[in-house]
């Protein structure tokens, strides 16, 4: 039985773990979940509807981005991922960007998202889901006020930039699970619309291109 991700494309979840198998090697096919059809991920999870879901070799269903990393860095060929003795900044790295740096970039992500939706109740469906969480409107504002999160976004980046202005990649020479982690949001971003992510930061354009020839090496 071969390896599953379930995704959706732009998750920046789904996508960093995507890289983190990239860059191991590992042999694996993408299930593109459909926004409002998630049957075979809630027969084959028990009821969980979030992606990335990661079907392992065995058939061991692992749910949760930061679960499926840590098991994909405990094997042989992931442990290059978090070289010790880096564990530390680097987890603290992967929390940062699926924290903080998620809170802004998915809010300049989300509307061009939504009507990227092929049907018009994925599209009312995606909105739906903000908006119980986020309140009424919350995606038409976040496109509204995209220019004041794109200021807060470069904000929070531009220790990052500085580190990738003197190095190839976040911890050094060699990728790590913090690049993996900063790739997922430049995806989301880039999946979006591609005008966005050299709008947010331009070199981040580079480095994603710089860890996706790495991860095909
Ligand atoms: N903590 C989870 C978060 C996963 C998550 O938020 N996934 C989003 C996509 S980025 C999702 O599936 N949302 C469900 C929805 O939009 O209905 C993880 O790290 O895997």
């Amino acid at each position: 039985m071969g390896m599953k991700l379930y995704r959706f494309r732009y998750s920046p979840y789904a996508r960093k773990v995507q890289m983190v198998l990239d860059l191991m090697g590992q042999t694996y096919d993408t299930v593109e979940v459909a926004y409002s059809d998630r049957n075979e991920l809630a027969r084959v999870t028990g009821g969980y509807i979030q992606v990335p879901v990661l079907v392992d070799d065995d058939g061991t269903v692992v749910t949760e981005s930061r679960a499926i990393c840590e098991r994909l860095v405990a094997t042989a060929r992931g442990a290059r991922l978090v070289p010790s003795p880096l564990d530390g900044p680097i987890w603290a790295y992967h929390d940062f960007v699926d924290g903080a740096l998620e809170d802004v970039l998915f809010r300049i992500a989300s509307p061009a998202v939504r009507d990227a939706w092929p049907t018009p109740g994925d599209r009312a469906l995606y909105a739906f889901v903000k908006e119980r969480k986020f309140g009424a409107g919350c995606v038409d504002a976040w496109q509204r006020d995209q220019a004041d999160l794109i200021t807060r976004a470069r904000h929070l980046l531009a220790p990052s930039l500085r580190t990738l202005s003197a190095r190839p990649f976040l911890f050094g020479d060699t990728p790590t699970l913090a690049d993996a982690s900063l790739y997922g949001n430049c995806k989301m971003i880039e999946e979006a619309d591609t005008r966005l992510l050299p709008r947010v930061a331009e070199p981040l354009v580079d480095f994603s291109r710089r860890l996706e020839a790495a991860a095909a090496a």
